[in-house]
């Protein structure tokens, strides 16, 4: 076993994935593709060694629970090629996320984890193969392999063997910028791999969420192939409005919004009636990103920043692929 540090961007979902298909709950299988920006300085940066014993630090702290997430995603990445124990691991991580702001590291996070954990075992793996990996930690993470614009296929097979992301286009396919806007501190009341479970029990919109994304997704990536941001803000607006619709008639309801939410949406759309041509997206958390090009973001950073509730606008380009070294 050798040490490397991986560092891997977070991204945002363009084309949402909320469920899971049925089969093995370790494979983590998403019900529906999903195609996502990855988004440039929001990053996790995971070193793996060999220790004593297994150890894992985020952000300088330990969690046991987090520990235990850390343990069990090792194992899977050393499992996919040697059947003996695996050796222990030290591993450290840093989130280079605004602090507090309720974004998700999953996906970075798991997507670094896996690159680091393979490149120090030595595995002889492609992207792809790393993409399923990462996908069993967080189906998101299996996204954040690669920068600029990633689509992941639900796929068929039971082993999830076909459920990787591709790249579709590199960062500088479109000059994008996605802003985004934080509408509150502090974590969120209901994580995403528990809503996303009560709504395939619950919501009677599930099927329908279900049975209508994959002709989102294919409108997404003709829209990208065109760099018609009209297209694609269309149906990035419709696919979020969609998964929350689902959301809100789960039992009880998931409602990840709050009152500034809804004042920033409003806010872009007053913006685009006024000329500015922006379109709005949000996950399973209060804040809201924005999709624009680089000449219009400062304006509209602006008037976003002036809504009521509003802490703060973080304004992203498109992102560059995860990266990984050995070190000495
Ligand atoms: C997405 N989300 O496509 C969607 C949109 C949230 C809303 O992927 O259960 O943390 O670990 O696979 O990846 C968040 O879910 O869930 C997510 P698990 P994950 O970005």
């Amino acid at each position: 076993m050798r040490a490397a540090r991986a560092v891997a961007h977070t991204n945002i979902a363009l084309i949402k994935y909320w469920g899971k298909r049925p089969g093995d709950p370790d494979q983590n299988l998403p019900a529906v593709g999903s195609l996502s920006l990855t988004l440039e300085r929001l990053r996790s940066e995971t070193t793996v060694r060999p220790g004593e014993r297994d150890s894992f630090q985020l952000d300088g702290h330990s969690d046991p629970a987090a520990a235990a997430k850390v343990a069990r995603h090792l194992d899977r990445v050393w499992r996919s090629a040697n059947p003996g124990p695996r050796p222990p691991c030290a591993v450290d991580s840093t989130n280079h996320l605004p602090t507090a702001a309720g974004l998700a590291s999953s996906a970075s996070g798991f997507a670094a984890l896996t690159l680091a954990a393979a490149a120090a075992f030595e595995l002889d793996l492609d992207r792809g193969a790393l993409s399923a990996l990462a996908r069993r930690g967080s189906g998101s993470a299996a996204r954040s392999l690669w920068g600029g614009f990633v689509r992941l296929g639900r796929g068929e097979r039971a082993d999830g063997a076909d459920c990787r992301a591709r790249p579709l286009f590199p960062a500088d396919h479109w000059d994008l910028r996605l802003l985004v806007v934080h509408t509150a501190k502090g974590p969120k009341p209901i994580g995403s791999t528990d809503g996303m479970q009560r709504s395939a029990d619950t919501s009677p919109y599930y099927p329908a969420w279900v049975a209508t994304s994959e002709a989102d997704l294919e409108r997404g990536e003709r829209a990208l192939a065109d760099r018609d941001l009209a297209a694609l803000g269309a149906v990035m607006e419709h696919s979020c409005f969609k998964m929350h619709a689902c959301m809100l008639a789960t039992v009880p309801p998931l409602i990840y919004w709050n009152g500034t939410t809804l004042a920033a949406i409003h806010e872009v759309w007053a913006a685009r009636r006024a000329g500015l041509e922006a379109y709005v997206t949000s996950d399973a958390g209060p804040h809201v990103k924005v999709l624009c090009r680089p000449d219009l973001a400062a304006e509209l950073a602006a008037r976003l920043a002036a809504v009521p509730g509003v802490h703060a606008v973080d304004t992203l380009a498109p992102g560059p692929d995860a990266r990984v070294e050995l070190l000495p």
